[in-house]
């Protein structure tokens, strides 16, 4: 590598870098700080004009995190020293802030080209070099190519007939315009009860003149414990921040919390009672993932979380029918399977005489025309505004760039029957290339920086390790990826995921090989995987 800093304008043609990373959220400018201080030759490509990633495109009304501060920033000294949290769960626009505050500290924005988007990238053997081509048609190479794009990069719009006629205002959650969308004297319907889905109707809910909500399946949400944090609390406790860094990756989510270390019957009926009470008032993910270690293993320790669940939500909703859409007496799938929300006044929402819902299980969309939405009851809704709160195809996020591997295979080729990684952060056939948060690890059950740090720290050891060994290209081997992604089947045929139509099976997207998509075994886990493999001098790559 360079050992000497090089400060290259991004924009520039021509490009030839040590590594090129894609994304400028968490992992980006994590991976960007680190690395341009150990004097690489390095650089981002953002597709959008800000630094944030999903924080930067998720606009929607009401975004804002599932994860409790302090646990959801970088551990950067630098930054955490000097930044302070207004809310404790903190909105797209604090999440916005705290980004350019790292720049402002860390000077990131230098090196980083936005408005660029990789539209393609092929590993060229000979050179053992990535040749990436953007949107603007220029060819950069790099060494290393790291796609740190996160598991949301690709939006998902059902196939509704006569979507394309809808003459109101109709976005996408992460497609969403930078001026206010009034909604004030405009009926208005989201589709689709995710975490973007929930965040939404909690905020038009109040808003707008009239609101209906189509939901396929009820979103089991849990409570938030919003406030506002003082800078004395934050202060009082940041001598502690490094320990909290520590111990969040000690847990299976990323959080400072993990699974009790005991079964769901092993306490008795008024034992359980107690404990899901109390997991129910940290206002936090803790019921979801800090309860009962069988929670995904058996339906019925499982049944008794969501009957908890049932009861506490089904008293939140007045009228007798949207209680039974929106949390029905029997699970629509087992507790967790899918992700549980944290609301704030969701349910109360629907108790509002402006705020509808309808079941598309009983009643699905048959089409949709110019003014509305037709409903297979024959009932016609009205609307002037339409959210598709419609999710992602998380495993098609790196298909959205042609990749090709060392032989001019296409990634979609490889995963044409189901998708394939090593310790999922690298794909055999494709060299000196590394991911974050994104297929094959525990992403979807991992606070982001969390996970994204763990993986990001390996990658930058990985590099070290190859520049000084004079490494021509590192790749992981067929047989090593083979094992890794039938493990990750393994483990979720003993769990209770296959059981519901999850983005976390690929189960979201007509036509995608139904396969856990997600590591099972939690951060630490999968922590000291990579641990070990670099202990074992990068067991399941070959060196080149
Ligand atoms: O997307 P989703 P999201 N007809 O896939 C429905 C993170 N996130 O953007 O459940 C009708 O969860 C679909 O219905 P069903 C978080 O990790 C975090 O909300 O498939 N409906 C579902 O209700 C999250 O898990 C935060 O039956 C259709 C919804 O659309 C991930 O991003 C905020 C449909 C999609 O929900 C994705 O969340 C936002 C169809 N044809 C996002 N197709 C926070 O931290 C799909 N749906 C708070």
């Amino acid at each position: 590598n360079s050992k000497e800093e090089v400060h290259i304008d991004p924009y520039m043609n021509n490009l030839d870098l040590d590594i090129l990373i894609v994304g400028a959220g968490f992992s980006g400018i994590y991976l960007l700080y680190n690395l341009r201080k150990k004097g690489y030759k390095v650089k981002i490509f953002e597709g959008s004009n800000g630094l944030g990633g999903t924080w930067q495109i998720n606009r929607y009304p009401g975004a804002r995190v599932d994860s409790d501060q302090p646990v959801y920033q970088l551990s950067i000294p630098q930054i955490w020293k000097e930044w302070t949290w207004k809310e404790k769960f903190p909105g797209s626009e604090e999440l916005r802030q705290y980004f350019d505050f790292c720049d402002k500290i860390l000077d990131i924005k230098k090196d980083v080209a936005f408005n660029t988007k990789v539209i393609a990238a092929n590993f060229k053997k000979t050179e053992g070099k990535w040749m990436i081509k953007t949107n603007d048609g220029r060819i950069t190479k790099a060494k290393y190519f790291l796609p740190c794009i996160g598991f949301a990069a690709k939006r998902y719009i059902p196939d509704f007939p006569g979507i394309e006629t809808f003459k109101g205002e109709i976005y996408h959650s992460s497609e969403w315009p930078k001026f206010e969308v009034d909604v004030s004297e405009k009926r208005c319907a989201v589709i689709g009860t995710g975490a973007s889905g929930v965040q939404i109707v909690q905020e038009w809910g109040k808003r707008a003149k009239s609101l209906v909500v189509f939901q396929r399946t009820p979103n089991l949400c849990l409570p938030m414990s919003q406030r506002n944090l003082t800078a004395e609390e934050q202060n009082i406790q940041k001598h502690e921040y490094q320990n909290y860094f520590l111990r969040r990756e000690a847990h299976f989510g990323g959080f400072v919390f993990g699974f009790l270390p005991r079964d769901t019957f092993e306490d008795t009926a008024e034992e359980r009672e107690k404990v899901f009470e109390a997991l129910w008032n940290c206002g936090n993910m803790a019921f979801w993932i800090g309860g009962y270690q069988d929670i995904f293993f058996k339906l019925d320790a499982n049944y008794e979380a969501y009957k908890f669940w049932a009861k506490k939500t089904r008293s939140k909703i007045e009228d007798p029918q949207k209680r039974d859409i929106l949390a029905p007496l029997e699970p629509p799938h087992p507790f967790g399977t899918k992700l549980p929300s944290l609301e704030q006044d969701y349910y109360q929402m629907f108790n509002k005489t402006n705020v509808d819902v309808v079941s598309l299980k009983e009643n699905p969309i048959i089409e949709i025309k110019s003014n509305g939405i037709l409903t297979s009851d024959g009932k016609f809704h009205e609307i002037d505004i339409l959210a598709l709160a419609t999710g992602f195809d998380f495993a098609g996020a790196l298909l959205k760039i042609d990749l090709t591997d060392i032989n001019d295979i296409p990634l979609s080729e490889h995963w044409s029957n189901g998708t394939k990684t090593f310790q999922g952060i690298s794909i055999s056939s494709f060299p000196n290339m590394f991911y974050t948060y994104g297929p094959q690890a525990p992403t979807a059950f991992s606070n982001g920086p969390t996970l994204i740090e763990i993986q990001a720290d390996w990658i930058i050891k990985v590099i070290d390790y190859c520049e000084e060994k004079n490494v021509k290209y590192i790749v992981a081997k067929e047989e090593a990826q083979e094992k890794w992604s039938s493990e990750i089947h393994e483990t979720a045929k003993m769990s209770l995921f296959p059981l519901a139509d999850s983005w976390y099976m690929g189960a979201n997207i007509p036509g995608k090989k139904r396969e856990m998509l997600n590591f099972l075994g939690g951060v630490p886990k999968y922590a000291e995987i990579l641990k070990m493999n670099l202990k074992n001098d990068l067991e399941g790559y070959e060196l080149v």
